[in-house]
């Protein structure tokens, strides 16, 4: 409850990111699953066939994965899931990519925590 409330408050003091818009439904998005914790979008850049963001519609603080503490752990984890379940639905069964971008070194961009799933080609190893 504590934890919560410390969580809903940091993120109060996040500026809101071009996501919170999508979220809210304020900008456009082409938005291929939604739950109550959960959206998944197409990527505006799309760097494979397929590439679509999973994100929390809360960030309740997850302006980057470093950010995650204990309370954020079963969101995470939804995530996850939620990233196989739509990639299984968008026919990735050959295999794909589940990305985070963590801060400057990581080339994030958005500060609000995303998932980037990417498939539909064969990708390769190492990225850049
Ligand atoms: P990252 O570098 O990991 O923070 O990736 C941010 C991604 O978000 C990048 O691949 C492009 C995508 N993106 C940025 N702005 C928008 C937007 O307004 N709409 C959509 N659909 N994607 C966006």
């Amino acid at each position: 409850e504590a934890a919560a409330k410390a969580a809903a408050h940091l993120a109060d003091q996040d500026p809101p990111t071009i996501f919170d818009k999508i979220v809210a439904k304020q900008i456009p998005a082409t938005i291929i699953y939604e739950d109550d914790q959960a959206l998944a979008f197409r990527d505006i850049s799309p760097q494979a066939p397929v590439h679509f963001l999973v994100i929390p519609k809360n960030r309740s603080g997850l302006t980057r994965l470093s950010k995650a503490t204990e309370e954020h752990k079963a969101l995470l984890g939804h995530l996850l899931f939620v990233a196989q379940k739509v990639a299984m639905a968008e026919n990735l069964g050959e295999g794909f990519r589940v990305t985070i971008n963590d801060g400057p070194n990581g080339c994030q961009s958005v500060y609000h925590l995303h998932l980037h799933v990417m498939g539909g080609r064969q990708l390769t190893w190492p990225p850049g």
